[in-house]
């Protein structure tokens, strides 16, 4: 039985989440009210397609996406930049590569015991994000 990601997840951990924004080039200001965040993800997986809504009190970014097929991001209220994503299976993690303009760009998704995991790349920076089911 494939892993299913769907739920209602809240953030409990945020590890060097600022090294991660700096090297998304976000704002000195912007980066000050994102590190307070306690971002929420509402999660649909039905079969290959998925919902990712990360919602927050600062702003919100919602991705939708067929597992195996690449997309267009435009990571729109995040650094705005537009990249070719695409999404696969690593075993039971959930792996997108953001081809663009930053180097080394993507995230790792996978459950550990009750917790969902996410790990965000970017350039040599790597962000761990721990969420709990709400
Ligand atoms: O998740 O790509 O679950 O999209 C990463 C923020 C902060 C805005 C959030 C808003 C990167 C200001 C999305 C935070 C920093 C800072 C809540 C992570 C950029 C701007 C939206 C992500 C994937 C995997 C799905």
């Amino acid at each position: 039985m494939p892993v299913d990601f769907s739920g209602t997840w809240n953030l409990v951990s945020n590890d060097n989440f600022e090294g991660y924004m700096v090297a998304l080039g976000i704002d000195f200001a912007t980066r000050k009210i994102a590190k307070m965040l306690k971002p929420q993800k509402v999660i649909k997986q039905d079969g290959d397609m998925l919902s990712i809504h990360t919602t927050s009190t600062f702003r919100d970014y919602m991705l939708q996406f067929k597992i195996g097929e690449e997309f267009e991001e435009d990571n729109k209220g995040l650094d705005n930049r537009k990249c070719k994503s695409l999404v696969t299976w690593d075993n039971d993690k959930l792996v997108c590569v953001q081809i663009g303009e930053k180097k080394n760009r993507g995230w790792t998704h996978w459950l550990e015991g009750d917790d969902l995991h996410l790990e965000l790349r970017c350039e040599n920076q790597v962000c761990r994000q721990v969420f709990k089911r709400a």
